[in-house]
């Protein structure tokens, strides 16, 4: 039992309390109607998922337990994890005792490194990252509880201690991915006497010595932990997890959804874009030059890369997290001032297209530039970067839903001709 059990223990009853009461009082009010074209669109809108952790509004971005994600960018992920989970800001006492819970597990079994140097050299990171969950599934104490009996009401107890194993392991299993994957030598060991994880992740991946890439690594692990319950990876978690399949099955499974180019994907899609424009102008263009550019990609059907946005209607708080660091640290290269002069030239040039139903950017198009700034220039591998974050908010999320004891999901799916004649 760890001190986020004790911290849980009542709160998992009030939960299951209210989910209880909510479904005998209210069990039959109507949220609203379905139309067709949000069963044809990828059920774009239709209130079916419960996500306590955050959620995300058009015209303000991502909160974290109502908290605007701009009021938390100076916290830590295990902070992150707590707060999800809890809903509350830790203390000083209880950050430490979850830090040194969470440094048991930064060293990855012997057997996952070997798994993943067996695998073919031109294997996708994520699909190594994929691999690397199924591996540790056998570590399992979810599994475990379940098989041994352990009652419904319980089994959430188990599922936290998978989630803590899990999360932690993740930046080991993610550097040595990026260490065998790119050749650059030995998986190195996490540091000793120091149990903070992104210090450990900055440690472990050995990519620069600057004491400001073990900040970035902070801030990108807390700003894309987590996005509410309805995107790819946070409802296939959900789904899979819903079966009762523990969370190294309900995790890799989301890691396969985050590897989509339209989801997690697309952040190495817009570091692509940049070092295009880059090679194309030799160099940082002008802001008329990135126009025509863009009028360019319009004009032959492409997107542009890094903006627009299935909910939000506003540039994303967690670029201007990222523009600030940026500022902060004073980093200049040409990367970071394509991505600003992108930034002053391409709203206006999608208004006037008139298509996209937001002309600002996401979250996608400052990351990879400011990890390329370090040195970390593989874009292969920078959706396992966006996993490592992920699976904070993912296993946050089971872990609730676990406690209020949610049951499988089982929607019902309609024929094309059984649609129609609806
Ligand atoms: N450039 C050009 N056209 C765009 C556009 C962009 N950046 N964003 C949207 N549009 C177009 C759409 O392609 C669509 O065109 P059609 O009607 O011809 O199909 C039209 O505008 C309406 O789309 P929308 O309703 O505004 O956007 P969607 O909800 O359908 O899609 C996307 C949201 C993020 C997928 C979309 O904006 C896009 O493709 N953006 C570029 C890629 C990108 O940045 N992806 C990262 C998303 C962040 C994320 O979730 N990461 O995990």
């Amino acid at each position: 039992m760890s001190i986020l059990h004790d911290t849980l223990n009542t709160q998992a009853e009030t939960l299951r309390t209210k989910r209880a009461a909510l479904l005998k009082e209210r069990g039959d009010t109507v949220l609203g109607t379905v139309a067709i074209e949000q069963v044809l669109g990828g059920m774009r809108g239709v209130p079916a998922l419960v996500c306590d952790t955050s959620s995300v509004s058009a015209d303000e971005g991502l909160r974290i337990r109502n908290i605007p994600i701009m009021e938390l960018t100076d916290i830590s992920p295990e902070e992150t994890f707590w707060l999800l989970v809890t809903g509350k800001r830790a203390t000083a006492e209880q950050l430490a005792a979850l830090q040194a819970e969470f440094a048991k597990h930064y060293t990855i079994p012997q057997y996952v490194v070997d798994t993943l140097k067996a695998m073919p050299k031109d294997s996708h990171p994520m699909a190594m990252l994929g691999a690397g969950l199924l591996a540790m599934e056998r570590e399992s104490e979810y599994r475990a509880a379940y098989d041994k009996g352990t009652g419904k009401d319980k089994l959430w107890q188990s599922m936290l201690n998978d989630a803590v194993r899990l999360i932690a392991s993740m930046p080991g299993l993610a550097a040595a991915i990026y260490r065998i994957r790119f050749g650059k030598g030995d998986v190195l060991a996490p540091l000793t006497g120091d149990n903070d994880l992104s210090n450990n992740f900055a440690h472990m991946l050995g990519v620069s010595n600057d004491p400001t890439w073990k900040e970035l690594v902070r801030l990108y692990l807390v700003l894309h932990s987590d996005h509410e319950g309805g995107n790819v990876s946070a409802m296939t978690s959900y789904v899979v997890s819903s079966a009762l399949s523990d969370p190294y099955y309900s995790v890799s499974a989301a890691m396969a959804g985050l590897a989509g180019p339209l989801h997690g994907l697309a952040n190495q899609e817009c570091l692509r874009f940049i070092i295009d424009v880059k090679e194309k102008f030799g160099g940082v263009p002008s802001a008329d030059q990135i126009k025509d550019f863009a009028w360019e990609r319009l004009n032959n059907g492409q997107v542009i890369p890094g903006y627009g946005h299935a909910v939000l209607r506003v540039t994303d708080p967690r670029f201007t997290a990222f523009h600030e660091f940026a500022q902060k640290h004073n980093i200049k290269d040409d990367n970071v001032q394509i991505v600003q002069t992108i930034f002053n030239v391409v709203p206006d040039v999608l208004l006037a297209h008139g298509k996209a139903k937001n002309p600002w950017p996401n979250v996608d198009a400052y990351s990879g530039s400011l990890l390329y700034a370090y040195g970390m220039t593989e874009f292969d591998f920078y959706t396992v970067m966006f996993g490592v974050s992920r699976a904070i908010g993912l296993c946050a999320q089971m872990v609730v839903n676990r406690m209020m004891a949610s049951p499988i999901v089982r929607p019902k799916s309609l024929t094309l001709d059984e649609l129609a004649g609806a």
